[in-house]
């Protein structure tokens, strides 16, 4: 295999371009997809400052790197779920990661917003835990850009992640979800920060293999919480799809970019407000989030110590199970 640009040893072969790179064209490549991704979409700025959503993964990580090698004003925002060991593990490769490169990382315990870590959120709400662990996410981001002045937040969602939700979406017609799948969420509130994607036209193979190729040291176990996750099925779907038929994934999600999304947009732009609660943005009178919480608060309040507690007052769903904070 030779390099398309070069003609020396190749290090990857990307079949869906029927392509192949030596290192330094393939970190040149990659450069290009996210320049030509923050260009098409006007993502944000030299004059803005980036929050950064990290969570020590292979994606998150590889798109700070490269913001920042590209000359980007960045911050980085971690986001503590409490997931036991690895919330501690991937939150240690965030504060390494920035410190080795002298950025600000923002970090946020859901514990102390939520009233619990994401594991006890779950049992309060007797839904999949990644419903909760979402809405707790996406306003957490939203609040942390707003108090730290941050005008967008740039998250490390792929291509392989965004032909899956599509994929997810389309399964169940879901077509407000597809109206605002797009790399661009605009603000459309003052206390609504801008929401990117500038990895989008990146598949998973491509981050990963950025992220070797710069010596990143990133957390390569997933949350234990994306086993048995529907979003996981449906990119084994499509990556048996990809095999068999090499630039299915992209085809997918950018002939929905180009040709289909228009028709789901909505017409009317939804009405918001500020939650009576916690004022952030909202469609109703309380936030989702403030309902969480108080759905949290409750039960913590009507948790009657088991047997072998140690603790003899109401506060048990915000503990850790092993009795530690994480
Ligand atoms: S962190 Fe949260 Fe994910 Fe874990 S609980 Fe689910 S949503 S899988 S990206
Ligand atoms: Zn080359
Ligand atoms: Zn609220």
């Amino acid at each position: 295999m030779k390099c398309r640009k070069c003609g020396g040893g190749a290090a990857l072969e990307l079949r869906r371009h029927n392509a192949a790179f030596c290192k330094p064209h393939f970190l040149e490549f990659f450069r290009n997809q996210v320049a030509e991704a923050i260009h098409r979409h006007r993502m944000f700025t030299r004059d803005e400052t980036i929050m950064v959503a990290v969570s020590g993964g292979k994606d998150s990580l590889a798109l700070w790197d490269v913001l920042i090698e590209q000359g980007y004003r960045t911050a980085g925002l971690y986001l503590d779920l409490g997931i036991f060991e690895y919330s501690q593990e991937s939150k240690a490769k965030c504060e390494s990661f920035a410190a080795a490169r002298e950025q600000t990382l923002v970090i946020e315990r859901v514990s102390q917003t939520v009233g619990a870590p994401i594991p006890e959120v779950q049992k309060a709400t007797r839904r999949p835990t990644c419903s909760a662990c979402g809405l707790s996410k996406r306003y957490l981001m939203n609040k942390a850009a707003l108090e730290h002045g941050y005008p967008v937040v740039a998250t490390g969602h792929n291509l392989d992640d965004e032909a899956a939700t599509l994929f997810g979406s389309v399964l169940h017609w879901q077509t407000e979800a597809l109206g605002r799948q797009f790399p661009v969420l605009a603000s459309t509130h003052p206390k609504l920060a801008r929401r990117v994607k500038p990895l989008y036209r990146l598949s998973e193979l491509e981050t990963a293999a950025y992220a070797f190729l710069r010596g990143i040291d990133y957390i390569v176990e997933e949350c234990p919480f994306a086993r048995g996750a529907t979003s996981i099925a449906h990119k084994e779907a499509l990556n048996r799809l990809e095999e068999s038929s090499p630039g299915a994934k992209h085809n997918f999600l950018f002939g929905f970019l180009d040709k289909a999304r228009p028709a789901f947009e909505r017409a009317e732009p939804v009405e918001l407000r500020e939650c009576a609660a916690c004022g952030q943005v909202t469609t109703g009178d309380i936030c989702a989030f403030c309902k969480l919480a108080d759905l949290v608060k409750r039960r913590s309040e009507t948790t009657a110590p088991r047997p072998g507690d140690t603790m003899n007052h109401g506060s048990v769903a915000a503990h850790h199970p092993s009795g530690r904070e994480s």
